[in-house]
């Protein structure tokens, strides 16, 4: 069975503006095991459900294609990617981005630098089973901080190699969560489909240097 980790977040978020609350102790660490790590900060940004209209209309979202066996899907879902010294479409993308190098520092020793930024529709829109292994996250420790935006959809996570999902994390309205230590070769993540009726998402990546 999945541990369902159930966050409080603002479900009722009707500030027009939005506000970052403290990280510090606020953020909860969950050790998965074999080296990583998961800490999520419920509701971290208030007034996130009118950034994310901000966020959906200032990224010019691309629809990507990919080779599966022998034809070419669709991608589900949308995707832009900010590289690093990439100006960032909204100044309080650059400060979500500056907030968490400054928490994360010193664990870090870096900062993050890359955005990687995803609109899930509907819930056809979805991510399978994964690790972010491309570049230094395939053989070293890294950190991936999310912010999620919209409607909450389930962070999904199980040991790398298979087997059934060990925890369901949803993510929405602000959310952070942050994956840690041995995480992206040791563990996968992915956002799943489902058929019940859910609005859309934004989740917004930051990675440092190196790592996608
Ligand atoms: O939607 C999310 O929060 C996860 C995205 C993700 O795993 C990825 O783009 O690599």
């Amino acid at each position: 069975m999945s541990q369902q980790i159930s966050l409080q977040s603002s479900l009722l978020d009707l500030a027009d503006e939005p506000a970052f609350g403290e990280l510090g102790d606020t953020v909860q660490r969950i050790d998965l095991g074999l080296g990583a790590w998961l800490d999520v900060r419920p509701g971290w940004l208030t007034g996130a459900d009118a950034l994310f209209e901000q966020v959906r209309t200032a990224v010019p979202w691309q629809a990507e294609r990919r080779q599966m066996y022998d034809t070419v899907v669709d991608v589900p879902r949308m995707t832009r990617f900010y590289r690093t010294g990439e100006p960032l479409p909204l100044p309080i993308l650059a400060e979500t981005r500056d907030r968490l190098s400054a928490h994360y520092h010193r664990e870090l020793g870096e900062d993050f630098t890359s955005a990687g930024m995803c609109l899930y529709r509907d819930g056809r829109d979805s991510v399978a089973w994964h690790g972010d292994t491309i570049g230094r996250g395939a053989t070293t420790d890294t950190m991936v901080a999310i912010l999620s935006l919209g409607a909450a959809r389930p962070l999904c996570l199980r040991p790398r190699g298979g087997g059934r999902t060990a925890y369901r994390i949803p993510l929405g309205h602000g959310d952070l969560a942050t994956m840690g230590g041995s995480c992206q070769r040791t563990w996968e993540h992915a956002i799943p489909k489902t058929a019940k009726p859910v609005g859309a998402r934004i989740s917004i990546q930051f990675r440092p240097r190196g790592v996608a």
